[in-house]
């Protein structure tokens, strides 16, 4: 019969390979099918409490509170831009309420999927409508970067950023390869915290960079995944950014509340366009909503609408930065802790990045071979880059990390 014949023959789909898992989301994946009880997870930036487990804010829990038991809630679609107040809120915790670019109206935002999502959607605007196809990247940086913007349609190529041998920035081969690229290129900056190193230019090469940008006519592109998680103040790690908002200049900005408000899962994040009058941003803001809207119509809902809660309201606000400042501090303690233990285990290497890296995560120098020792005979589960999260790290797992590096640098069986 002919149905028969047609299920026996090979699947449209026979050419498929198999993809490799995503390195860092496929850590997870590694982690979760491994049934061993004393397995680490400190593959993925997301941070853990004291209990190894994912934390849900108090103001979170606050904000959806108040949602549900306000019935002039409705679950109707957001506009394409998604929710006003959020977008509006969004832009001041970035760039401040009294921002010449908030105050002029020079910038249009548009709420999109979490960090990702607004990358994504920076990038499709720029391929469509931004003269330089070319976008470059710190090496090293959050491997998602490379994709996002190829996908999108742009070029992708590198800048210096950090010296394996200081294990810190490499100003001069930034500001040379800045001044190198081609005028008008797009400068994908993290606005702190950098992912993967932990390495931050400081505020006044912060001033450099800015100058380097501006002198070649570039166009600076923000990735803000972790304001909140450097410092523990908003403000302070909003620096980056404000400093090249206040020249006047235009730039891209994408954030995330996933990791600052604990909202990894809610997706929500936005994207901020800069630019030099109120006039050029009302026409972005017209072609951004012909990017979105076939990709994905609108935004969803519910997080959006917890944030915009969280920062329109004085105290669901104060409370927040108390619980951010509670998570970073934590993070930092984490630090000491596993110095400490690899000093006390006398374990061979410089260690004291580990408590001068900042934010989530600790790039520690190990090699690939070492991860995958660690991972085999420790069931520590981390990024192949030697990258570690340091949110996920306990009082109770430091001792089985600091073990685990002692026995990869020495070459001790486990
Ligand atoms: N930008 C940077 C620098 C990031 O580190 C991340 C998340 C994002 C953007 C995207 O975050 P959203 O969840 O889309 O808001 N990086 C984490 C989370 C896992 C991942 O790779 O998405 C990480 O572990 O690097």
């Amino acid at each position: 019969m002919e149905a028969t014949a047609s299920a026996a023959a090979a699947s449209v789909f026979d050419h498929l390979e198999q993809a490799p898992e995503d390195p860092i989301l496929g850590i997870t994946v590694a982690y979760n099918k491994d049934p061993h009880p004393g397995k680490v997870n400190l593959g993925v930036g997301a941070y853990r409490t004291e209990e190894g487990k994912p934390l849900i804010l108090n103001v979170v829990r606050r904000a959806e509170e108040r949602l549900l038991a306000d019935r002039s809630k409705n679950k109707e679609y957001l506009p394409i831009t998604g929710l006003a107040d959020f977008n509006k809120r969004s832009a001041m915790l970035i760039l401040g309420s009294d921002s010449p670019a908030v105050v002029e109206k020079r910038l249009v935002t548009a709420q999109c999927l979490s960090g990702t999502g607004s990358l994504r959607v920076g990038a499709e605007f720029l391929a469509r409508h931004y003269g330089v196809k070319l976008v470059f990247l710190p090496t090293p940086t959050w491997g998602n970067h490379f994709k996002v913007f190829m996908n999108a349609g742009l070029a992708v190529k590198t800048y210096r950023y950090y010296d394996n041998k200081t294990r810190g920035l490499d100003y001069e081969g930034m500001l040379e390869d800045i001044g190198a690229a081609p005028s008008g290129s797009v400068i994908l900056l993290h606005a702190c915290a950098h992912n993967p190193t932990g390495v931050d230019p400081t505020p006044q090469q912060w001033e450099g960079i800015r100058q380097a940008i501006r002198n070649r006519g570039h166009l600076p592109f923000f990735d803000s995944a972790y304001q909140g998680f450097a410092s523990g103040s908003l403000d302070k790690d909003a620096l980056a950014v404000r400093t090249f908002v206040a020249d006047g200049g235009e730039c891209f900005i994408a954030q995330s509340f996933a990791k600052n408000m604990g909202l990894y899962g809610e997706r929500v994040g936005a994207l901020s366009i800069v630019s030099k009058s109120s006039g050029v941003a009302t026409r972005v803001e017209s072609q951004l909503k012909l990017v979105i809207r076939p990709m994905y119509s609108n935004p969803p809902i519910h997080g959006a609408s917890i944030v915009a809660l969280v920062l329109g309201d004085g105290d669901l606000f104060s409370e927040w930065t108390v619980e951010l400042k509670g998570m970073a501090d934590r993070i930092i303690s984490m630090r000491h802790k596993l110095y400490d233990a690899l000093r006390a285990r006398g374990t061979p290497g410089d260690w004291t990045h580990i408590l001068k890296q900042i934010g989530m995560f600790s790039f520690t120098g190990l090699n690939k071979e070492q991860v995958q020792f660690m991972t085999r005979e420790y069931r520590i589960y981390m990024t192949l880059d030697g990258r570690i999260s340091m949110a996920g790290l306990s009082l109770k797992t430091v001792p089985l990390l600091a073990d685990a590096i002692h026995a990869a640098v020495t070459g001790a069986k486990a």
